[in-house]
Parts: structure tokens; sequence; C-alpha cells
């Protein structure tokens, strides 16, 4: 009886041990993900309700970005800024501008930008917020973004 019972627990271990080498197989066998750098917004305006982050990421070819969430924003979305008639505007991103077809994705002022909307607190210099995206084949990545006047 105890002897049953010791050994279906062990087997019962195995089995754990083996889905948590699957995981991790599988996870390097999607080319092991991403590397974000560069993460930073500008401080905000002690009246603004929007801010918009930047990143330079590093993913597998036609990985693509498909969410961005922040504690600092009431809500997000992944914008464009685009010339149009001498006027700076922004709409959100297509599917194509969201892909990193040679792997890489850059999020800049004047292009690409996570909005961050809603915003809870003014961003102020020197500051910290935590971000997280979302890539379609690396996942969800946890970044800490800077706030830099710059
Ligand atoms: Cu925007």
């Amino acid at each position: 009886m105890n002897k049953t019972s010791t050994m279906s627990k062990t087997s019962t271990m195995s089995k754990t041990l083996t889905v948590i080498v699957a995981v991790a197989t599988l996870a390097a066998g999607c080319g092991g993900g991403a590397s974000i750098d560069d993460v930073w917004a500008r401080p905000s305006p002690p009246t603004a309700e929007n801010a918009a982050f930047y990143f330079t990421a590093t993913v597998d070819e036609g990985d693509r970005l498909v969410a961005a969430e922040s504690p600092a924003c009431g809500r997000t979305e992944l914008h464009i800024s685009q010339m149009q008639d001498g006027l700076m505007t922004m709409r959100p991103a297509d599917t194509g501008q969201l892909t990193a077809s040679d792997g890489t994705l850059v999020l800049e002022p004047g292009g690409l930008h996570v909005m961050c909307m809603q915003l809870v607190a003014p961003l102020v210099e020197g500051d910290e917020v935590d971000l997280t995206v979302t890539f379609e084949q690396a996942g969800e990545i946890d970044l800490t973004v800077s706030i830099e006047d710059r």
C-alpha cells in the first residue's frame, strides 16, 4: 500500500518533468523569441492624456507585434505616424507595418509607436514604467520603459 503510493507519486513527478522539457524544447524551436532594446518614452506634459512608447525589437523574420499593455495606460493602441498634407498624423498601424519582415521592428518618433492612452499619471523623466508587448511568435515579453527627455 505504502509502496504503491510512493510509486504513483514518482510517476506523476516524472510526467511533470517531461511536460517542462517539452515546453522548453517548443520555446527553443520557435527560434528563441526576441530581444528588445532601447525601450523609452518622452516625459509627458502634466495635462497630457496620451504618450508614446518606443523600442527596437529583434525577432524572427516575419514575426509580428500584435499587442501592448501597460499599467501606466488606460488602454493602448499600436500606431504609426505619417506626414499627410504637411501635417504629422497618426493612425492604427496595419498588419504589414507591424511585421518584422527582416527580423527587426523599430518603434521611433515619427514612425511606429505604442500609443499609451488615458495616462494614469504623467510620465516623469528618470522614472520607469512597465510594458508588456506580445509578438505573434515570440509571445509576451515584459519590458521596462525609461522615461527620457531625448
Ligand atoms: Cu499614436
